[in-house]
């Protein structure tokens, strides 16, 4: 690719090896060790034009590279980007989608089964050797059997979500601000109506502002004593000290969650929980599928210097162009 191989391509802090590699062969690699401001010397401002990242990226760390034009997030999420500041000044984001749909979609399935049928921990029961000794693992109080499921966030996730709960036989409903057109699954124009109506609610919304600590106490006992949480969202749209609460003291059944609001930290009162099945943010983390999200992220930087345009842009920079970078 010699027409790029001399762009100065930026990847702060970790990211998948083969963006990486491709970033190394494809442009100059530059590398720092985080998304610092401190960090970038006047070399760097001046010849770093693109970015890949999967770490937080804020204004300050878009102003201090004045010849940014593009920042390819490594993820379809891009809450930890200020995509807003970006498109005030110029500067495109692009992100990952529909390459990690299915996957992220098995997740949440199974998930949703550990949670309700105790899986992992009837799996803990027989590596302790406790079948041989105690007999069989109790019989699970959840069962998939007679569930209403809500799915918040039905974008391209939730529906993916919403095609596996319809195999099992379930009834879906979901809320989201708009209904979805052509969607024949209910809508619910509020959270606390969907959670009213059903007893088993998997949220795969996007984090920021608008879904701050959505999921609170009155949704979790909207919920009710039957109910069911999953998470494959962001642990930002949740209230964890009411989620860890609702399971202590019986206001929902179980939680099954793959995300957290200050990852990699787990709060403890969730990690006690005996009705709470944990995963580490893996919903996407297949060989397949984040090498499929590398060439994506890398692949919008190909075609953003050499095209003028990205693949996958998000909404707030939509209408950014090439040359439109405004220093502050
Ligand atoms: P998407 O297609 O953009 O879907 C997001 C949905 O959420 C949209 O339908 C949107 O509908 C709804 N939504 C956004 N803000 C809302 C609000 N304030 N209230 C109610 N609904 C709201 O995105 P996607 O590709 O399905 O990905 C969804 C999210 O999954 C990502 O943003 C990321 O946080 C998470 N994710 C997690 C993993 C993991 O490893 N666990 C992997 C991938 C993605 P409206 O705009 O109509 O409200
Ligand atoms: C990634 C995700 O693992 O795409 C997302 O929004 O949450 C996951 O697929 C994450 O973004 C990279 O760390």
């Amino acid at each position: 690719m010699g027409s790029t191989n001399k762009i100065a391509v930026l990847v702060p802090d970790l990211l998948h090896p083969h963006a990486v590699a491709r970033i190394g062969r494809e442009f100059e690699l530059v590398a720092l060790p985080a998304a610092d401001p401190g960090l970038v010397t006047p070399q760097i401002a001046d010849k770093v034009r693109g970015m890949s990242a999967m770490t937080t990226i804020s204004a300050a760390f878009i102003d201090a590279l004045p010849n940014l034009e593009i920042i390819a997030n490594f993820g379809v999420g891009y809450d930890a980007v200020d995509a807003r500041h970006a498109g005030t000044v110029g500067v495109m984001v692009t992100n990952t989608p529909d390459v990690l749909t299915e996957e992220v979609a098995d997740t949440a399935i199974g998930l949703l089964l550990n949670t309700v049928r105790e899986l992992p921990k009837a799996e803990a029961w027989l590596r302790a050797g406790r079948w041989a000794s105690e007999g069989n693992y109790p019989l699970t109080r959840g069962t998939l059997r007679g569930r209403r499921v809500g799915i918040f966030g039905m974008g391209r996730i939730g529906l993916a979500i919403a095609r596996r709960i319809e195999a099992f036989g379930l009834p879906v409903g979901y809320h989201n601000r708009r209904a979805v057109e052509g969607v024949a699954y209910t809508w619910y124009p509020t959270l606390i109506e969907l959670a009213g109506a059903v007893d088993t609610l998997i949220s795969v919304a996007p984090g920021g502002s608008s879904t701050e600590k959505a999921v609170d106490r009155k949704v979790l006992e909207a919920l009710g004593p039957n109910g069911v949480f999953v998470n494959v969202g962001r642990g930002s749209t949740v209230d964890e000290d009411a989620l860890a609460q609702a399971l202590a003291d019986g206001t929902i059944l179980a939680a099954g969650l793959d995300v957290f609001r200050n990852e990699p930290e787990v709060p403890e009162a969730l990690l006690k929980s005996a009705n709470a099945s944990l995963l580490p943010h893996v919903g996407s983390a297949s060989v397949h599928t984040r090498t499929a999200m590398a060439d994506l992220a890398v692949d919008n930087l190909v075609s953003w210097f050499t095209e003028g345009r990205p693949l996958t842009p998000v909404p707030e920079t939509a209408s950014v162009n090439p040359g439109a970078r405004k220093p502050r």
